[in-house]
C-alpha cells in the first residue's frame, strides 16, 4: 500500500462548493445520484483533471454541466474527469449494497436500518468525490424510500421538505447551511422512535433536541439527553460557543466501529453511548455516556466549524475535543477523581503505544491507513499536550487563545500549527519550543532528585525522550511540572510552585527548612511524562496520607506498589525481610485509606486501585508478564487476608447506602467491588458469600456487575449459576449481553482460555458486531490470560484478526498491538507472538488496515 506523507500536502486542485445528493433507498441497493458544482482553485496545480475519490464503487453514468460524459476514466478506485472551464456541474450516478457492507464505513444497513460513518474515508464509498477534509460543501440531500420500511427519513441540517411518494414511498430534503467538508455528512432511515426537548440558547434561540433509538428504548435516553443539554450550557459558559442550527438529532445504532460520530447536526452513536438505565448500565457507563455525548456535542465547533486540513492535523479536532470533554467532566462530577481516572486511561493506553513498535507523534509524519491513526495517542496525549499549554498560561489567557482560534479560523480547514499560534498570540506566551510536542513520539522520562543542606532544598530535574521508531534521536521538550514541598512535622506545604523544565537539566533550590522536607512533584499530572522521583518509601507513605493535591496523594499509593512489586519481578528484592518490609508500607496505607474519615468514598475507591498489570510491565524493558500477574495477585491476596475485617467492614457499610446518582451513592458502590477484589484474592470464600449477596439484592448493574466480576474469576459452582441467571435475565439486550461475554473473557478464572474458545462458538456470538467482538476478545487481551503459557492467547487473538479481517478491517487491525509487544516480553513468549505476527503477514488478501499494523509491528 502507498504511504501518504505530511510533507507532500498539496491544495486541492479543484473545490466543491456546492454537492446535491438524490438517495432512492433501498437496503440491499440504494441508488445515488450526486450533483457536485466544482470550481478551480485558484491556489490550486491548475490541472484540468478533476480527481474524484472512489472505494469500492463504479459510476452508471457521468455528466458535465448536465449531458452525458462519456470520456470519463478509472484510476484504480478513482474516477477521472477532464474539464474545460473553471466552474462545472458534474453528475454522477452509482449504486451501493448496505446490507453487504460489513465494513460499516459508508452506507450500511445496521438491524433493519440505513445509516453512514464518513469519517474518516467512508464518502467515497458512497459516491465519487474529492473526499478530503479541506474540501468544504454546501449540502443539499433528498432521500425516498419505503415509508414503512423507513418512517424516518434524516440528514444534516434543517429538513426543509418532505412527502408522499406513490407506491407506499415517501421522500424528505435536508439542507445544512454550514460548509463542511464530506466526512461529516449523514444520512440515517428506519424505524425509529424520538425522545424530544428543547434547549434554549444563551442569545435565545430555541433547538430541538431528539434522540432516535428504536421503540421501546426510548426510556433509557434520559441521561444522554441530560448529559447533551448540560454539554450545550456548558461549552457556552466554558467556552464562549453556541450552537448554530435550530435541530440537533442523535441517532443510537447497534453496529458501530467506533463510540460515536459528530456529523453536522445528525450524531450517529454507538447505543452503548447512549442506552442507560440503572437495571442495565454501570456508573462507569453513566460516565461513559456524559463524556462521549459531550465530546461529539463540542465537535460542533472544534472539529466542524473549525475543521481539519488533512488527516496529519486530526489532533488538532481530537486531542482538543478530548481535553473540552474532560473538562466538562470534570465540571460535572468529582474533579480530583476524573482526572485520576483520565490518567489511568493514559497510562494503560497511550504509554504502552508510545514505547511500542507504533508509536507516533500527536501529528503523524505518514500513514498508510488513517483510520489506524485514531489512537491513544492523537486523542489522549494530545489532550495532555493542549492541557499544559492551559497550565502553561493559565485558564484565562488560554480561553483568550481558544477565542482567538476559533475566531481566526471560523469556516476554515485548520492546522495543528494555526492552533499554537492562535494560543501563542491569544494568551500573549511564546510556544516554540513547546511545538516539539507535536512532532516527537515516546514519552518523556523526568529524573527528579532533591538534595538538601544547610535548609535549602536543591531538585535536580533530568529530562530524556526516547528513541522510538523513525526516530532515533530526540531533542528537549517544554515540561510544566506542578511542585511543593511538604514540612514533615506540620504536614503542611507552602504553597505549590509552576516548574518548567525546557533544557536536558536544571536545578531550583528552595531555601529555610528546618528539615529535609518531602517532594511532591507532577503535581495533577502536569505533564504526561514516566517520572522518576527516587522516592523512599517514607516519603510515599507520607504522601499518600498527607498530600493536598489529590492525584498526588493517589501517585504516591501507586508508587508504592509500583516500586515494590518492580523490585520483586526485576529481581533486586531478593531479602524476605524487605519484601515483608514493603507488604506491610503498603498494607498500612491501604489501611490508612480504608479507614480515613475525611475521604469520600469515590475518591477512596480510587485510592484502593493498585496499578494494572500493563502499566507494571511498563516500567520494565523486557517484562514476565506470568511473573508480574503472580507477584500483583500475591499482594492482594495478602492484602485482602491482612485487611479481611476492615475490608468485610468497608463493604457491609457501604452496602447499607441506597441506590441514587449522588456521588455518596455511586461512591459507596465503587468500594463494595474494590473490597470484594481483595476479598476474593486474600479470602474467596468470604468474597464468594459477599459476592453472592451483593448479587442477589443487588437493583442496579454497578452492583451485580461487580458481584459477578468476582464470581467469574472464583472456582465455586456459583460462578456457573450466577452467570447463567445473568444471561437468563438479559436475554435479547444486547448492551448487557457483551458485558456478559467481557465478564468472562477478562476474569481470573486459571481457565478462562478454554472459556473464551467455548464463547466463540456460543449462538450469540458473531463476527459482525464490531461491539460483540470487542467484548469477547478485547477484555481477553487483557495480561493475564493473553499471555497463558504456551501462547494460546497468541493464537487465539491472530485467528481473530485473520478470520474479522476481510469482515471488518478496521477492527481487525485494532487487535494487532498487543502482539506487537512482542520486543518487551521474556524470550519465550517473544518467540510465539512474533511467531503470530508472521503468520498474519504471510495470509494472503491481507486489508491496508492490518498490514500496515503487522508490519510496523514485525519491522
Ligand atoms: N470523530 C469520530 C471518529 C470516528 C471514526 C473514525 C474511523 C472509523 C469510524 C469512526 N467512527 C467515528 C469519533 C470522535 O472522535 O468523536
Ligand atoms: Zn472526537
Amino acid at each position: 500500500p502507498a504511504t501518504i506523507r505530511r510533507e507532500d500536502y498539496q491544495q486541492p486542485a479543484w473545490l466543491v462548493p456546492e454537492v446535491a445528493l438524490d438517495f432512492a433507498l433501498g437496503l440491499e441497493a440504494t441508488r445515488v445520484e450526486a450533483r457536485l458544482s466544482v470550481a478551480r482553485n485558484p491556489a490550486g496545480n491548475g490541472s484540468p483533471t478533476l480527481r474524484l475519490a472512489g472505494d469500492g464503487i463504479t459510476a452508471e453514468s457521468v455528466a458535465v454541466d448536465g449531458a452525458p460524459h462519456g470520456a470519463w476514466k478509472m484510476d484504480g478506485p478513482d474516477l477521472l474527469v477532464d474539464l474545460p472551464g473553471e466552474v462545472h456541474e458534474v453528475t454522477i450516478v452509482t449504486w451501493t449494497n448496505p446490507a453487504a457492507n460489513s465494513q460499516l464505513m459508508g452506507l450500511y444497513a445496521s438491524n433493519g436500518m440505513l445509516c453512514t460513518q464518513c469519517e474518516a474515508e467512508g464518502f467515497r464509498r458512497i459516491t465519487f468525490h474529492p473526499d478530503r477534509p479541506d474540501v468544504l460543501s454546501i449540502y443539499r440531500v433528498r432521500m425516498s424510500g419505503t415509508k414503512a420500511q423507513f418512517p424516518v427519513l434524516l440528514s444534516n441540517g434543517n429538513c426543509t421538505a418532505r412527502g408522499e411518494g406513490a407506491d407506499g414511498t415517501h421522500w424528505a430534503e435536508w439542507y445544512d447551511p454550514w460548509p463542511k467538508p464530506s466526512y461529516l455528512f449523514a444520512l440515517v432511515a428506519g424505524d425509529l422512535v424520538a425522545n424530544h426537548d428543547t434547549f434554549t440558547t444563551i442569545s435565545g434561540r430555541t433547538v430541538d433536541l431528539n434522540i432516535w433509538v428504536r421503540d421501546g428504548d426510548q426510556d433509557r435516553t434520559h441521561h444522554a439527553m441530560q448529559a447533551l443539554k448540560d454539554s450545550m450550557k456548558w461549552d457556552e459558559e466554558a467556552f464562549g460557543r453556541e450552537y448554530d442550527l435550530d435541530l440537533f438529532n442523535i441517532v443510537a445504532v447497534s453496529d458501530f466501529n467506533m463510540g460515536a460520530m459528530e456529523n453536522k447536526g445528525l450524531n450517529v452513536f454507538n447505543t452503548r453511548y447512549i442506552l442507560a438505565d440503572p437495571d442495565t448500565a454501570t456508573d462507569m457507563d453513566y460516565d461513559g455516556i456524559e463524556g462521549v455525548v459531550a465530546h461529539e456535542y463540542f465537535h460542533n465547533w472544534s472539529g466542524n466549524r473549525v475543521t481539519c486540513r488533512d488527516w496529519f492535523q486530526l489532533s488538532l479536532k481530537e486531542g482538543f475535543t478530548v481535553l473540552r470533554d474532560q473538562l466538562f467532566s470534570q465540571d460535572m462530577g468529582s474533579e480530583a477523581v476524573k482526572r485520576i481516572e483520565d490518567v489511568r486511561i493514559l497510562r494503560a493506553a497511550q504509554f504502552p503505544e508510545d514505547s511500542g513498535p507504533l508509536a507516533h507523534p500527536i501529528r503523524p509524519d505518514s500513514y498508510q491507513e488513517i483510520s489506524n491513526f485514531y489512537t491513544a495517542t492523537v486523542y489522549n496525549k494530545g489532550a495532555e499536550v493542549i492541557r499544559m499549554m492551559r497550565t502553561m498560561v493559565g485558564p484565562e489567557r488560554f480561553r483568550k487563545g481558544t477565542d482567538l482560534y476559533f475566531d481566526r479560523h471560523d469556516g476554515e480547514a485548520a492546522t495543528c500549527e494555526d492552533f499554537v499560534k492562535a494560543i501563542e498570540d491569544g494568551a500573549g506566551a511564546d510556544l516554540g519550543q513547546f511545538r516539539r510536542w507535536y512532532a516527537q513520539a515516546g514519552t518523556p522520562r523526568v529524573e527528579a532528585r532533591m538534595d538538601f543542606a544547610e535548609g535549602v532544598a536543591t531538585v535536580t530535574l533530568t529530562q530524556t525522550v526516547p528513541p522510538t521508531p523513525g526516530q532515533p534521536g530526540k531533542q528537549p521538550v517544554v515540561i510544566p511540572l506542578r511542585l511543593a514541598l511538604f514540612d514533615r512535622a506540620s504536614g503542611a506545604n507552602r504553597g505549590e510552585e509552576l516548574v518548567v523544565l525546557r533544557e536536558p537539566s536544571m536545578q531550583v533550590s528552595f531555601a529555610g527548612f528546618a528539615e529535609r522536607p518531602v517532594l511532591s512533584i507532577n503535581r495533577g499530572f502536569s505533564a504526561p511524562i514516566a517520572l522518576d522521583a527516587g522516592q523512599a518509601t517514607a516519603d510515599l507513605v507520607f504522601l499518600a496520607a498527607h498530600d493536598d493535591d489529590p492525584f498526588a496523594r493517589y501517585e504516591a499509593m501507586q508508587q508504592l506498589v509500583v516500586q515494590h512489586l518492580i523490585g520483586l519481578v526485576g529481581g533486586a528484592m531478593l531479602c524476605q525481610a524487605e519484601r515483608d518490609a514493603g507488604r506491610e508500607a503498603i498494607g498500612r496505607a491501604l489501611e490508612a485509606v480504608i479507614g480515613d474519615p475525611a475521604l469520600d468514598d469515590l475518591m477512596r475507591g480510587e485510592l484502593m486501585i493498585l496499578p494494572g498489570e500493563t502499566y507494571l510491565a511498563e516500567q520494565l524493558a523486557v517484562a514476565d508478564p506470568g511473573v508480574i500477574h503472580e507477584e500483583r495477585e500475591g499482594l492482594k491476596a495478602w492484602l485482602g487476608a491482612q485487611l479481611r475485617d476492615q475490608l468485610i467492614a468497608l463493604h457491609e457499610r457501604a452496602s447499607a447506602v441506597p441506590y441514587g446518582l449522588s456521588a455518596e451513592a455511586r461512591g459507596a458502590r465503587k468500594i463494595k467491588t474494590q473490597a470484594l477484589v481483595y476479598l476474593a484474592a486474600g479470602a474467596p470464600e468470604v468474597a464468594a458469600d459477599l459476592a453472592v449477596q451483593q448479587y442477589d439484592a443487588a437493583d442496579n448493574m454497578t452492583d451485580r456487575q461487580g458481584a459477578l466480576m468476582v464470581l467469574a474469576g472464583l472456582d465455586t459452582p456459583l460462578r456457573e449459576v450466577k452467570l447463567a441467571a445473568f444471561h437468563q435475565r438479559y436475554a435479547g439486550n444486547a448492551l448487557v449481553i457483551d458485558k456478559w461475554f467481557s465478564l468472562q473473557a477478562g476474569s481470573l478464572h486459571p481457565r478462562v482460555v478454554d472459556h473464551v474458545k467455548a464463547l466463540s462458538g456460543h449462538p450469540d456470538f458473531t463476527l459482525t458486531n464490531p461491539n460483540r467482538v470487542r467484548s469477547l476478545y478485547m477484555a481477553f487481551t487483557a495480561p493475564h490470560a493473553f499471555h497463558a503459557q504456551g501462547g494460546e492467547g497468541y493464537r487465539m487473538i491472530a485467528d481473530l484478526i485473520v478470520a474479522l479481517d476481510p469482515i471488518n478491517p478496521q477492527t481487525a487491525a485494532r487487535f494487532v498491538a498487543p502482539l506487537g509487544r512482542w520486543r518487551r516480553v521474556e524470550p519465550m513468549r517473544s518467540a510465539l507472538m512474533r511467531a503470530e505476527l508472521e503468520r498474519i503477514a504471510a495470509t494472503p488478501g491481507l486489508s491496508k488496515d492490518t498490514f500496515e499494523q503487522v508490519s510496523k509491528s514485525l519491522g
